[in-house]
């Protein structure tokens, strides 16, 4: 009866222990990184090398949201990705951001072709610099980017749109340092097709970890890289 009440608890403890095994489960950043593999973008996996990937119609904690783009929302993620020992990819950082221009530039277009939209894919394009005189951002300066252009003025990327290719000022910064720290409830005219958060300390807390990739350290002239996805990309 010992031996049995004996085997009885090892085989509990035994099934205890196998429930306790960590099971890893599929991240937003495997996702992201698969999608990138998926369509051979460059992915940066050295030493506190980042990723910056800019994600459409996703919350930063990877749920795909349904805003649309009449609703002028910040609803699209920039993620930073850094890799870890094993090759585990995380997601350093996250911040709410917009990756489409807002319903301000529909209506008053810079170019008479209609807003720019960025146009998902990867890009090595950009370096630290002044947004406007305003605040650090990354600029465009450093490579040219594909952009479609509103020419239906329907906030949507469609077949009618038109593309070009070159130096259009896309740039990654935030909202003028004049509206405080609150995040902005709507892109407004914050972006005519820029990559844009949606506070100022988040543009902050973004420029201060890229800032950390050795390859920005050894070469303030160094030319960031990131990456456009889809929604469907995920
Ligand atoms: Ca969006
Ligand atoms: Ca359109």
């Amino acid at each position: 009866v010992i031996r049995f009440i004996v085997s009885l608890i090892v085989s509990i403890l035994q099934e205890y222990r196998k429930k306790q095994e960590p099971v890893r489960h599929i991240t937003f950043a495997d996702k992201i990184v698969a999608a990138m593999h998926r369509h051979g973008y460059p992915i940066f996996r050295g030493a506190e090398e980042l990723n910056i990937v800019y994600v459409h119609d996703h919350d930063i904690d990877g749920a795909p949201n349904n805003d649309t783009p009449e609703m002028d929302t910040f609803n699209d993620a920039c993620v930073v990705i850094r890799f870890v020992a094993g090759g585990v990819p995380l997601i350093i950082d996250a911040w709410k951001a917009t990756v489409d221009p807002g319903v301000y530039y529909r209506d008053h277009p810079i170019v008479s072709g209609g807003t720019a939209y960025i146009k998902p894919g990867h890009y090595r394009a950009w370096q630290v610099g002044m947004h406007n005189g305003d605040h650090e951002g990354l600029l465009q300066t450093g490579g040219e980017v594909t952009v479609s252009r509103d020419k239906n003025k329907n906030l949507r990327r469609d077949a009618s749109d038109w593309e070009q290719t070159g130096y259009f000022g896309i740039n990654q910064h935030g909202p003028s340092v004049r509206v405080g720290n609150a995040p902005l409830a709507k892109v407004g005219p914050y972006s005519a097709g820029c990559l844009v958060r949606e506070s100022v300390p988040a543009q902050r807390e973004f420029m201060a970890l890229i800032k950390t990739d050795p390859r920005y350290r050894a070469d303030h002239e160094f030319i960031f890289s990131s990456t456009i996805l889809e929604k469907d990309d995920i």
